[in-house]
């Protein structure tokens, strides 16, 4: 912030400017975007095969989204694993967009989670709303890190626990100070 309130120009301007960049961010800078995935080609995916591919015809960016086929339900995918960084955060927030066709049961958004020194730990998430027939949402997911835990690796899966299809598009993570935040109302 220093660089920021030395700002030659002081006016009501960059006041708000000050203001709007600080604004419920915790200080470090707000929402820190960790991993971006766009979903229009395989490179990097995990689980591809026969059920689970790139869809060309079918995305909100333009280009194709991730298609999940579950015949038999009781699928299981896993999507991508990155390394995130050095980022400062107590949150990780998953923001994807998710479509449905003819899809039972419950579908759940997996984040795992590797440190440096200990077991991989795996949260999961019910997806709410997502289910049967239904048009391209928004769906927005937070995973809470425990003290201390510094990822260096992040796994992203999903699991569709009956029959049909879903699509996945624009896949973005970001850490949050939600904690640092709260303790400064
Ligand atoms: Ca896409």
């Amino acid at each position: 912030m220093r660089g920021m309130v030395s700002f030659a120009r002081r006016g009501p301007l960059a006041v708000g400017l000050v203001l709007l960049l600080t604004a419920g961010c915790g200080g470090s800078g707000g929402a820190e975007l960790i991993g971006s995935f766009s979903m229009d080609d395989a490179d990097g995916l995990l689980d591809a095969g026969p059920d689970v591919t790139i869809d060309a015809d079918q995305g909100l960016d333009g280009g194709g989204s991730l298609h999940i086929f579950a015949p038999e339900g009781n699928k299981l995918v896993n999507i991508h694993e990155f390394a995130p960084g050095d980022f400062d955060g107590d949150v990780l927030s998953v923001l994807m967009h998710m479509k449905s066709e003819m899809l039972g049961g419950d579908t759940s958004f997996d984040l795992w989670i590797f440190t440096n020194d200990s077991s991989p730990r795996r949260i999961r998430r019910l997806c709410a709303d997502v289910g049967r027939t239904k048009d391209w949402q928004k769906v927005n997911i937070s995973f809470p890190l425990v003290e201390g835990e510094e990822p260096v690796k992040l796994r992203t899966a999903v699991h569709l626990e009956g029959r049909g299809h879903l699509w996945i598009d624009n896949l973005e993570i970001r850490a949050l100070d939600v904690g640092e935040a709260a303790g400064r109302e």
